[in-house]
């Protein structure tokens, strides 16, 4: 069933490069409402599980390296069909490949560094929402 929630990261590449608050616009901008958001360093532990899934593939050290590397922005969006128009809202993972006017287009510095997390099912988003807020939050 559609949750019309999903999961997003602003990586540490946004954060470092000053685009909390002008990627924070565009998410509203397109309509998600913010149901719950705290700014985070990743362990290499956390890194490492919450990317499980991609622990085989050769860019994996590289991932859990990056991720690790500074604060990162965790939020809860909500909206319907929230999954899909963030990942549409977002581009592809290389910005190289990012249509124009998303958010990886705009501010990704690279297919590792691409400024932001969308999760890719709504069994995922539930996932990576739980793994990043305890419930407490006001949401
Ligand atoms: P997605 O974030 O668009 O869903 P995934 O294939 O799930 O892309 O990959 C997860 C993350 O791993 C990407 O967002 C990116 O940060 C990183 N990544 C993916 N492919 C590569 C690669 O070929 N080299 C380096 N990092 C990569
Ligand atoms: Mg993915």
């Amino acid at each position: 069933m559609a949750t019309n929630r999903t999961f997003t990261m602003l990586k540490p590449d946004a954060v470092q490069n000053g685009h909390i608050g002008a990627i924070l616009e565009k998410i509203n901008a397109a309509g998600f409402r913010i149901v719950a958001m705290k700014m985070t360093q990743l362990s290499k532990v956390d890194a490492e599980a919450f990317y499980a899934i991609h622990s085989e593939r050769p860019f994996f050290g590289e991932l859990v390296e990056y991720m690790t590397s500074g604060p990162i922005v965790s939020a809860i969006l909500e909206k319907d069909n929230a999954v899909d128009d963030f990942r549409t809202l977002i581009g592809a993972t290389n910005p190289a490949e990012a249509a124009e006017g998303t958010i990886r287009k705009m501010y990704a510095e690279s297919i590792a560094a691409n400024a932001v997390h969308g999760s890719d099912s709504d069994e995922n988003a539930a996932i990576e929402s739980a793994f990043h807020f305890s419930g407490r939050e006001n949401f």
